[in-house]
């Protein structure tokens, strides 16, 4: 994400605002509820090819498996601007303003579009909804009435918050990081944010509550001390364990790796640079991960690596459902298309028997150049269908089961005898000295890795 463009007090003169505040005003006319279109041709982009909330895959609905959420940041404030031009994007209903009535404005845009869409879960930052204010208690009471209109809002629609989180990069006070700054005072800034932060995630109910470290990490290691910085990162996460248990809010905590943007280098690097943080300050059964694909191949990881090794170990909470641009090489935060991609991450969410209580959250935003309000929807339900075929794929390799078995005969070595004697930690390097001295140099296995590959591609 990168969609933190400024707000400036303008005073836009295109535009009909006041008529966006009216009593059942509609943001998105002429758009209904996206419907499930089975066989609708490929110039129909509103509506569902392959997501059918209801339909039964291994046990579940879709909805279930997939857990869908539209994120705020990118989906209404992002403007189109990037580090080259200008913002590109019209918003009608948005005057561009940094007042409580446009963030109100944005907010019912938000929840109409949610609903037309069917997504049950929305995620936000706390300064994405809300304009910050002048001090953090002006700021707080921002959010208080900004959160007052959302719990009313979710209410209505039943739309439910996936996560909250804290935008813990954007003002200038963090360009040295949030909770590693070497100046304690911004420590605190950011714990007093958090603590609001919580808060109001727990009167809107979130399920989950992610730490994503934008600026935890460092440009210079002749000016860090690494090991001070990331003492008190896991400080800041013992506090905010403590005051989440003492408030009551049941959301799970998870942590977002990302390997370097903004930062040159950020802590949270990858699913197991994160993991080991976790394990290092016996942080590991209180919070999770939540993991994001265009960062995994930022970390010079294929797609689906984290997903993987945080299900492996346990730890995958929920996932930022995106792609990048390998091309490219930075956070291009697009909507995932690839089905291969999708295959594989909806492959890992079957084994590890769903994702509850995340989900796969589209932390992904539209092109610049994708103008029309129209490709707001386009986008999600693309992804959406995208992931829906992936659902649908994998369900088909794990139940006709030829790839699973070729797995578990490619280990069964370690089922008996030796194997099964080191499986079980119990073999010493005399007992494998004694097994090689009599059966002498083991066979060549192929690995098989075309033969898999076409095996997939069978599915897909
Ligand atoms: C940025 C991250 C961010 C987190 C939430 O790259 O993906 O959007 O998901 O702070
Ligand atoms: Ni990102
Ligand atoms: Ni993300």
């Amino acid at each position: 994400m990168s969609s933190f463009a400024p707000t400036t007090e303008s005073s836009a003169s295109a535009g009909n605002f006041a008529s966006y505040d009216a009593e059942g005003a509609e943001f998105f006319k002429g758009i209904g509820q996206i419907p499930f279109t089975a066989g609708a041709g490929p110039e129909e982009s509103l509506a569902y090819k392959h997501y059918n909330a209801k339909e039964v895959v291994m046990g579940k609905t879709m909805e279930e498996w997939l857990r869908f959420s539209v994120c705020f940041w990118h989906t209404f404030r992002g403007t189109g601007a990037d580090p080259f031009g200008f913002p590109t994007l019209d918003r009608p209903w948005d005057d561009g303003s940094n007042t409580i009535a446009n963030a109100k404005r944005r907010l019912r845009a938000g929840f109409e579009f949610f609903s037309k869409m069917g997504v049950k879960y929305w995620t936000f930052h706390d300064r994405d909804i809300s304009p910050e204010g002048s001090s953090i208690k002006e700021s707080g009471q921002n959010l208080d009435q900004i959160t007052d209109l959302a719990l009313e809002l979710q209410k209505k629609t039943g739309v439910k918050l996936l996560w909250a989180t804290c935008n813990l990069f954007a003002h200038p006070r963090y360009m040295n990081g949030a909770s590693t700054n070497p100046d304690a005072h911004v420590f605190a800034f950011a714990a007093a944010q958090v603590k609001k932060g919580l808060d109001v995630a727990k009167k809107l109910g979130a399920e989950n509550f992610v730490f994503w470290g934008g600026r935890e990490g460092f440009h210079s290691l002749l000016n860090s001390n690494v090991r001070a910085e990331l003492d008190n990162m896991a400080t800041f996460f013992k506090m905010a364990i403590a005051y989440k248990k003492k408030i009551g809010f049941n959301g799970v905590f998870l942590i977002e790796p990302k390997p370097k943007e903004p930062s040159k280098h950020q802590y949270d690097y990858d699913a197991m640079t994160v993991i080991a943080f976790l394990r290092t300050y016996g942080l590991e059964n209180e919070v999770k991960l939540n993991i994001e694909p265009n960062h995994t191949t930022l970390a010079g990881h294929c797609y689906e690596h984290d997903v993987v090794m945080a299900s492996a170990y346990k730890m995958l909470g929920s996932i930022d459902a995106n792609t990048g641009s390998p091309d490219l090489g930075w956070d291009t935060d697009q909507f995932p298309m690839d089905i291969k991609n999708c295959t594989m991450v909806m492959k890992v969410v079957l084994e590890q028997g769903g994702i509850a209580p995340g989900g796969l959250n589209f932390d992904c935003k539209v092109r610049r150049e994708s103008t029309d309000i129209k490709d707001m929807f386009i986008s999600h339900i693309g992804a959406m269908d995208s992931m829906a075929r992936g659902l649908k794929v994998a369900a088909k390799i794990l139940q006709g089961g030829v790839i699973p078995r070729y797995v578990k005969e490619r280990y069964s070595s370690f089922e008996t005898g030796i194997g099964a004697k080191i499986a079980k930690g119990e073999a010493t390097l005399e007992d494998c000295e004694k097994y090689v001295a009599e059966n002498g140099e083991p066979p060549r296995l192929s690995g098989q890795q075309e033969h898999y590959e076409n095996m997939l591609n069978y599915y897909i």
